[in-house]
């Protein structure tokens, strides 16, 4: 019997990703091919600062993009650092399809994609490069939280049943030049496993890291819990390794094998966009379950 097909996407500006991946899901389409073509409407959007073109810089100017994608027979790709690309997510994909490994950084990604086809191109946009030159002459302080955490992770379950998600990010303004975030690190940012869910995350990529967030919500439900609950152990963890209020946002989406789903999120801010048979796309807000406010 088909499954009724599901996608959810963070932030508000997956709203457009979402709708992508919602009329493919709804034309049958496969969780792998769905979320790959949803985060490439994201890369293409320089409006949107934390994806592909148009993302902010690294302290040295550069664009480096970070991106992993996973099927349902736990197949994975990823790259790290990667430059001059517009679409690491295909690039993901093609590391995971037509290489034995599952990730590949720098230029050793950059050749790779170029080797399969990929064109070079410059991904900084005019307003990145202005936004850098301001930030460099320190009249930019701190990006605002809203225009700095918003990865792209999307996670889709199709009408044959299977599981599939891909993140893919810019990674934080202004980082160290050489820095990785948790987007391709699968367990991080993704992790799918087609008999329990797929999770995802966004938000300050080293506490990601520190906590294994998505292996660990999908580890969660594994053992029962819901994917709302599994998302919010994931965020009281990090919350509780913390003594002090936190600043930063991280948030999880989880989707479980059988179309339920979940968020949560460490502060107020956090929304999501779902798709599924009673959702047309809309979007939700969380409310952030750090007790001491910001
Ligand atoms: C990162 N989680 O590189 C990603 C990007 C993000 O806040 O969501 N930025 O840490």
């Amino acid at each position: 019997m088909p499954t009724s097909p599901v996608v959810i996407s963070t932030w508000k500006h997956g709203l457009k990703a979402n709708k992508c991946a919602a009329k493919l899901i709804f034309n049958k389409e496969k969780a792998l091919d769905v979320v790959e073509q949803g985060v490439r409407v994201t890369e293409s959007d320089p409006k949107v600062r934390t994806v592909g073109y148009g993302g902010y810089t690294d302290n040295l100017g550069n664009v480096t993009l970070d991106a992993a994608i996973m099927d349902h027979n736990n197949n994975a790709g990823s790259v790290a650092y990667l430059e001059n690309i517009k679409h690491p997510i295909s690039v993901a994909r093609k590391v995971m399809e037509k290489s034995e490994h599952v990730m590949l950084a720098g230029s050793g990604a950059y050749n790779f994609a170029i080797k399969h086809g990929f064109k070079h191109q410059n991904i900084l946009s005019e307003e990145s490069k202005k936004d850098f030159i301001k930030w460099k002459k320190g009249k930019v302080k701190n990006i605002p939280t809203d225009q700095n955490h918003d990865t792209i992770t999307q996670l889709a379950l199709d009408v044959y049943g299977n599981l599939a998600g891909a993140c893919t990010t810019s990674g934080l303004a202004y980082k160290l030049n050489g820095r990785v975030g948790d987007s391709p690190i699968l367990g991080s940012g993704l992790f799918i496993d087609n008999n329990i869910g797929a999770a995802g995350g966004t938000g300050v990529g080293e506490e990601i890291m520190k906590s294994v967030g998505s292996f660990l919500i999908v580890e969660l439900m594994s053992q029962g819990y819901s994917p709302l609950k599994a998302c919010e152990e994931a965020i009281n963890r990090i919350i509780k390794k913390h003594k002090n209020k936190i600043k930063y946002q991280v948030a999880f989406i989880a989707l479980r094998k059988d179309g339920e789903f979940g968020a949560a999120a460490i502060n107020d801010g956090f929304s999501y966009v779902l798709y599924n048979k009673s959702t047309d796309n809309d979007i939700y807000d969380i409310k952030g379950m750090q007790k001491n406010k910001k």
